[in-house]
Formats: C-alpha cells, sequence, structure tokens
C-alpha cells in the first residue's frame, strides 16, 4: 500500500453506523443534497453532494472551491457530528480539528472518476473517509495521472485515512455494488470525508 495510506476495515460498529446515519438524515434535511457539475463543461456530476461544518467543497461552472454556505440554500452548513470529531481526533494524528466534512451520496450507477483532492491549503494534514452503506470499489493510484492503481473494496463501517506520501495520490470510486448493505434503507453508498481545509 502507497505509504501514508491507512485502511481500518470495520472500524465503526453496526450501532455506530445506525446513530450516524441517523444524524446524517437530520443534517441533509436541513442542507440538502446537490448534484454538482463540473466546472467550464458544466457536466453534472453522478454523485450528490452536501457538507457539514465550517466550510464545504463545492463544485460549479465557475470552478472548485471551499465556502462557508451551502450553494443553494446559502445558509451554513451543519456542525461535524461530534461521532466523527473524535474518530478524527483518534486516527488523523493531526492536532487540529476538521473544518470540512463531505458528504457523497452514491445512488445507483453512481460512481467518481479519478481525482486527487487539492483545493485544501493544509496538505500537512491527512483526509480521513467514512464509508456507509454498499461496499464500493476504491481505486488508488499514485502521485501521476496514467500511473499504476490498485483496487480496494470500502465496506459500510470502514475508515480510511490519505495523509502522507498518499495525500496527493489520484484516487477514485469504479462503482458501488448494489444490494450489499441493509444500512441504508432505500441502499446507495455515502461517504464521508473529513478535512483540514486553512493552515492553522
Ligand atoms: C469515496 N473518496 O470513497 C470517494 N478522497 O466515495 C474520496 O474521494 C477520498 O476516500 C480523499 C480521501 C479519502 C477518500
Ligand atoms: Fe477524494
Amino acid at each position: 500500500m502507497t505509504p501514508g495510506l491507512r485502511y481500518f476495515p470495520g472500524f465503526l460498529a453496526l450501532e455506530a453506523q445506525r446513530q450516524l446515519v441517523e444524524t446524517l438524515r437530520e443534517a441533509v434535511a436541513e442542507a440538502p443534497l446537490v448534484t454538482p457539475v463540473m466546472p467550464r463543461t458544466a457536466r453534472p456530476f453522478t454523485v450528490r453532494m452536501t457538507n457539514l461544518g465550517p466550510l464545504g467543497w463545492v463544485s460549479d461552472r465557475a470552478g472548485y472551491r471551499y465556502q462557508a454556505t451551502h450553494p443553494v440554500t446559502g445558509r451554513p452548513f451543519p456542525p461535524i457530528p461530534e461521532q466523527l470529531i473524535s474518530i478524527w481526533r483518534g486516527v488523523s494524528g493531526y492536532p487540529h480539528d476538521p473544518q470540512a466534512c463531505l458528504v457523497n451520496f452514491y445512488g445507483g450507477g453512481a460512481k467518481m472518476g479519478l481525482h486527487r483532492d487539492g483545493d485544501e491549503e493544509d496538505f500537512s494534514a491527512p483526509v480521513l473517509s467514512v464509508s456507509l452503506g454498499d461496499t464500493a470499489i476504491f481505486r488508488m493510484g499514485g502521485p501521476e495521472r496514467g500511473g499504476k492503481t490498485e483496487t480496494l473494496k470500502l465496506a459500510s463501517g470502514d475508515v480510511l485515512v490519505m495523509g502522507g506520501q498518499s495525500r496527493l495520490c489520484y484516487h477514485g470510486i469504479d462503482r458501488v455494488l448494489t444490494g450489499t448493505s441493509t444500512l441504508l434503507k432505500d441502499g446507495g453508498r455515502i461517504n464521508l470525508t473529513l478535512r483540514r481545509v486553512t493552515i492553522p
């Protein structure tokens, strides 16, 4: 595995996953999922997104950026749940709390192309991801597009930390395996990524 990539399969027990889903349902009622579009082309993502925390990652015709308010409602994003903050404190190895939690929802057929998380100022902080619901095929590459890649199955309750050399490596979701989890009553997958955006 790429140095700095840490994988914790089954990190969250079923009861903790259920609690988190309940908290997310309330948060998404306040800050609805939106279908972002690619900069310039305006091609829609297949994933729907929202954010929690003081900053949120958005993509629209104008570009990718972090902003403090929901792109549709104009209101601040709901807070990052305590449950997630404590996971960050326990495993990130980073001394400051996350500022953004991107919520990605994968319905039928959704995937995410190879990309690097490069819109933050602080690359010394890792990005920590929590997966809920159906299992996904996660593809991990190297620092350059077109290099060698490997895949990892991310199941409900799994935590992945991309720090060190892996922090700026290409990665994406090839596909989600429908029907592999009963956590979400209408199926699908949620991926939460906790990020530090600014340099403390
Ligand atoms: C996903 N994850 O699992 C997409 N990014 O749905 C990511 O793009 C990601 O899992 C940075 C760090 C960890 C991740
Ligand atoms: Fe990413």
